[in-house]
């Protein structure tokens, strides 16, 4: 069971990732390390681990970002490995290196992977190089406006700007005709040099609707790389994935097969070691085409997990600890069917703006097929200076349709009271007529979703809703309201908590 040089391990991280970090290292027998921003002392993932240090201030840059303080942490506690999860400086090639340069082993790929792939259009560049298919676009990022002008008539409009330094969407621009490109490339441009401190910008054949469909690849220190299938990304809103699922439904097993090769030998071309994603965009006639690698676990890898029966976290750890795969590619078995849908504090009906708050109510679905990965408890507060990512709730399921009507149930179980959730967004989409068909693409929201496709309250349910929130409100001072007679109250009222619970007036 357990590992030659790793014994114990510093998890960067915080929320549902972290927990999920610190649940695999257990079970793999290695000590953990939590570290916590002042807002976090009280969270799961510090209750849990073994040890817990306090790094500082709210603030993300203070705190979760501070290179040094991590790495101080990391060689006081005496752990070996570091594991980074998804966001914060998990595809930060200088915490990467510096993580080395300690001593310590950096639980994610080299520098120079997380560096070629940082950069769209090296990464372009180095996968073209070893076959793999790319948008067609500029090569280098366009210097000046009449380089554009040329690429703009040799691709043929709508062309696409993206920043260089970018990634995940921000910084985009489409482009139609020769009467916008001016205006559109200094605005990429002024945009990408305040995202990202670079301001360089390239241009590709904009699709118009695709889908989005990438690739979990894994990848040992000697060379074997394997794929784990896909996972359907299209269901996102402005960038954000909201809905993903494994299988895709149009993906066929020669299909698959052909991409998961496809995103092997992306892998490859960067000489990529640990866990990644490949992601693609797919055309009408399931053209597929490199978009770019996310050189991190990702928050959807619960989708993959359930198909593959694959524990991606304790692999990643494995391979740092210098294991080989434990499987290969004709070792990967795809079953049934799961989903994930992305729980997340925000208030839908106000532009989708975080919703910030004590959790005073939380009751979270159980039964056959579920699973929930969460990072915060009733009592916690919701705060401003993270990710409003509450949990994830994923169901397995033999076939889709099962799964989808085992999501349904899910988010009908699912109790919060203290903040506003998205769950009635996600109730839209999985229980719409044209999802459930397989018919979309990345536009569906934009499509198909408004606040007015949301059910309107009764007056009977406004009520419910404001008696429970006042008698939820009234715990001044105590770290959680009273759960037991908030739900007491709540049933009283004949509440139907899957309409209304994450509505507050
Ligand atoms: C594209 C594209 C169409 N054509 N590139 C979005 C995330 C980032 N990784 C790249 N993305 C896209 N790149 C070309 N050449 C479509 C997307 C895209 C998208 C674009 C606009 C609005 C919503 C979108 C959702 C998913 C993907």
């Amino acid at each position: 069971m357990s590992l030659r040089q790793i014994a114990k391990v510093l998890v960067a991280n915080r929320g549902e990732i972290a927990v999920r970090i610190l649940r695999s290292c257990k079970e793999l027998g290695l000590k953990t390390v939590a570290v916590y921003s002042d807002a976090d002392q009280t969270m799961p993932h510090v209750l849990m681990a073994d040890e817990a240090y306090r790094i500082g201030p709210p603030p993300s840059k203070d705190s979760y970002l501070r290179m040094d303080t991590l790495i101080d942490v990391a060689l006081r506690a005496h752990a070996q490995a570091i594991h980074p999860g998804y966001g914060f400086l998990s595809e930060n090639a200088e915490f990467s290196r510096r993580v080395r340069r300690a001593g310590l082993l950096f639980v994610g790929p080299t520098p120079e992977s997380i560096t070629a792939m940082g950069d769209k259009t090296e990464a372009r560049r180095l996968v073209q190089a070893a076959g793999v298919p790319t948008v067609p676009g500029t090569p280098t990022p366009v210097i000046s406006e009449g380089e554009a002008r040329s690429s703009c008539a040799e691709l043929g409009f709508p062309v696409l700007l993206k920043a260089a330094a970018g990634g995940g969407g921000k910084g985009m621009r489409i482009v139609r005709s020769f009467d916008d490109l001016s205006a559109s490339l200094r605005a990429a441009k002024s945009e990408a040099t305040s995202a990202f401190g670079d301001g360089r910008v390239y241009i590709e054949k904009y699709l118009e609707n695709p889908r989005h469909i990438e690739f979990q690849i894994l990848a040992d220190a000697r060379g074997n790389v394997i794929h784990l299938g896909e996972r359907e990304c299209s269901i996102q809103r402005r960038h954000q994935k909201v809905v993903e699922e494994s299988p895709s439904v149009i993906m066929t097993d020669e299909l698959r097969a052909h991409m998961g090769q496809t995103a092997v030998m992306a892998a490859k071309a960067c000489g990529y070691v640990n866990a990644g994603t490949i992601e693609f965009l797919l055309d009408h006639e399931c053209n597929f085409y490199f978009l770019e690698m996310n050189t991190r676990l990702q928050v959807e890898h619960p989708v993959t997990e359930l198909r593959t029966g694959v524990d991606l976290v304790a692999l990643q750890l494995r391979i740092t600890d210098g294991e080989p795969l434990p499987l290969r590619q004709e070792d990967v078995q795809f079953r049934g069917h799961a989903i994930e849908c992305r729980i997340c504090a925000e208030d839908i009906e106000n532009d989708f703006l975080p919703s910030t708050g004590r959790i005073v109510h939380l009751h979270t679905p159980q039964g056959p097929g579920i699973r929930e990965d969460r990072g915060v408890e009733a009592g916690e507060e919701v705060s401003v200076y993270y990710d409003p990512l509450i949990s994830k709730l994923i169901v397995w399921a033999a076939t889709r349709e099962a799964a989808l009507a085992r999501m349904l149930r899910a988010l009908e179980e699912y109790e919060i009271l203290g903040v506003k959730t998205n769950i009635p967004l996600c109730r839209f989409v999985v229980s719409h007529p044209e999802f459930a068909a397989g018919r979309f693409d990345t536009h569906f929201l934009q499509q198909h979703f408004g606040v007015e496709k949301l059910p309107t309250m009764t007056a009977k349910e406004r009520e419910a809703v404001a008696l429970v929130c006042a008698m939820a409100d009234d715990t001044s001072g105590s770290r959680t309201a009273n759960p037991v007679s908030a739900r007491t109250n709540a049933r009283q009222c004949g509440w139907k908590s899957q309409r209304i619970l994450s509505f507050r007036d």
